[in-house]
């Protein structure tokens, strides 16, 4: 489903983990900071509302959303951190820089999580414009942010 048709900020919540004792790092991207400030306090806010101890939560700035695989990977490679989440805003511009960026992170935050067993989640929004953006970050459409982080809490819920 299209996020258009969705509320990013409504979801299932049924059967989700004790998250008490568990370390999670959230990496921001000063880029667009309007928006990602406020799917860090989205995200925040969600991990809190779910149980996370707010000392267990540890926040990193880093330049763009390029950086986030980089900074994922030194967050993933700490031994205590436990889920990774990433937070960006890639907006589509005159040229194709948005389909690179977008494609090198996904791409390098699979990898990262893969390689080091760790969810680490997408939370990079990849609007037309500023509004699309703004819509998805506490607007009409929810805030990718709380999305976020339940999809973290829920990962750290899956075993085998
Ligand atoms: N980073 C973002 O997080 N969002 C953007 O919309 C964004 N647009 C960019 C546009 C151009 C033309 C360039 C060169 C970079 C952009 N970046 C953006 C920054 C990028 O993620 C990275 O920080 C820099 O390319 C440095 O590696």
């Amino acid at each position: 489903m299209a996020s258009e048709l969705k509320n990013l900020s409504v979801f299932s919540t049924e059967n989700l983990p004790d998250i008490s004792e568990k370390h999670f790092a959230i990496l921001v991207a000063e880029w667009n900071s309007e928006v990602t400030n406020a799917l860090f306090n989205g995200a925040y806010q969600t991990l809190v509302n779910y149980g996370a101890n707010e000392e267990f939560i540890h926040v990193r700035t880093v330049p763009g959303s390029y950086e986030l695989s980089f900074g994922a990977a030194l967050a993933a490679q700490a031994s205590h951190i436990d889920a990774v989440i990433c937070l960006g805003c890639v907006i589509q511009g005159e040229t194709k820089h948005n389909d690179y960026i977008n494609h090198a992170v996904a791409q390098g935050l699979t990898n990262v999580s893969i390689q080091y067993n760790k969810p680490v989640i997408f939370g990079v929004l990849t609007p037309n414009n500023q509004q699309q953006a703004l819509d998805r970050a506490g607007g009409v459409h929810g805030n990718k942010g709380d999305e976020a982080a339940i999809t973290a809490i829920k990962m750290l819920g899956v075993s085998f």
